[in-house]
């Protein structure tokens, strides 16, 4: 028998796993070359931890491994039920509040590094994380995509640690009743995104998809389409922090100005950001609750241990 021990949390309402224990060794190279590896020989695991029998669709799970860069205090790795994500906002809170949890962190800073760079989280004295994120800017202005059954949607390309497509003008109400409209909305737009060959810088996919209305409690709310055709639960870490450099480099938010971004479902991230370099460097803040501590258990005789799909 395999056990894997998982911190089960959620962010806003986005559910993070963070695997503790148990998971092969990885080398000693830097987090993205583990990355590699992980995708190349334990493909079989990432869907054993977040997918069903022991979990659903829209579970992000986030190893926790060491950090190659001597500056970090911990490195991670983020997947979901179809592959991998290259940072998460929520994720990284969920994992700050796991490390708490744990005991192995108390209120000041950490230093994590990520497949795309060092993020840094700081937890308060109120339970709540500001994570400063990876550099993010807007790659594309106002791109035009025909999308089959919608017609023409125009949209913004940004990078915010994942690859977004940002649509303000769509005819949809943001509301949780209209979940499968909005589904079949963004889906439609990242197929036509990919039919077309729209990418974001070196040719990188564009994966998830972020539409936009206005909230009565907060600057905006937002509808986010993860890569497994999952919808973001949170306002999306990475999906805010694409927000506000696209607000930025529109001159619609100050350097330190605070943005509310609500989710789908009515939480809330804060957000803001800073310019070191010229570069525009998002800080989201958020908090996460613990859920469940698991050891998931693998057991060879079971013919689905490694997942149902
Ligand atoms: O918070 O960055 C995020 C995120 C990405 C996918 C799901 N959540």
């Amino acid at each position: 028998m395999q056990r894997i021990r998982v911190i089960d949390s959620h962010t806003a309402g986005e559910p993070t796993r963070v695997v503790i224990a148990g998971f092969p060794d990885l080398g000693n190279g830097t987090v993205a070359e583990r990355l590699e590896i992980f995708k190349a020989n334990y493909d079989h695991l990432r869907n054993a931890i977040v997918n069903e029998p022991r979990g659903h669709s829209a579970i992000v799970g986030a190893l926790l491994c060491e950090s190659s860069d001597k500056t970090c205090d911990a490195g991670v790795i983020f997947f979901n039920n179809v592959g991998f994500l290259k940072m998460c906002g929520h994720g990284t809170i969920g994992l700050i509040k796991t490390l708490e949890f744990l005991g192995k962190i108390s209120v000041g800073k950490t230093r994590i590094e990520t497949p795309v760079g060092i993020v840094e989280a700081d937890l308060d004295a109120y339970g709540f994380v500001t994570i400063t994120n990876v550099p993010s800017y807007r790659y594309a202005k106002n791109v035009e995509v025909e999308v089959e059954n919608f017609g023409k949607v125009y949209g913004d390309i940004a990078w915010g640690g994942n690859w977004f497509f940002l649509i303000e003008n769509h005819p949809f109400e943001l509301k949780l009743n209209n979940l499968q409209q909005l589904t079949d909305f963004t889906a439609s737009v990242r197929n036509a995104l990919e039919a077309n060959k729209i990418t974001g810088k070196n040719g990188q996919e564009i994966d998830h998809i972020e539409i936009f209305s206005k909230s009565e409690n907060a600057n905006s709310r937002n509808f986010v389409l993860c890569p497994g055709i999952e919808y973001d639960r949170s306002p999306c870490g990475t999906g805010t922090s694409a927000k506000l450099a696209c607000l930025y480099e529109d001159g619609k938010l100050k350097e330190g100005e605070i943005w509310k971004q609500e989710s789908i479902i009515g939480s809330l991230f804060e957000g803001k950001v800073q310019i070191a370099d010229g570069k525009i460097i998002p800080q989201i803040r958020g908090t996460a609750f613990i859920t469940a501590d698991n050891e998931l258990i693998l057991d060879e005789n079971d013919p689905f241990r490694f997942g149902v799909s």
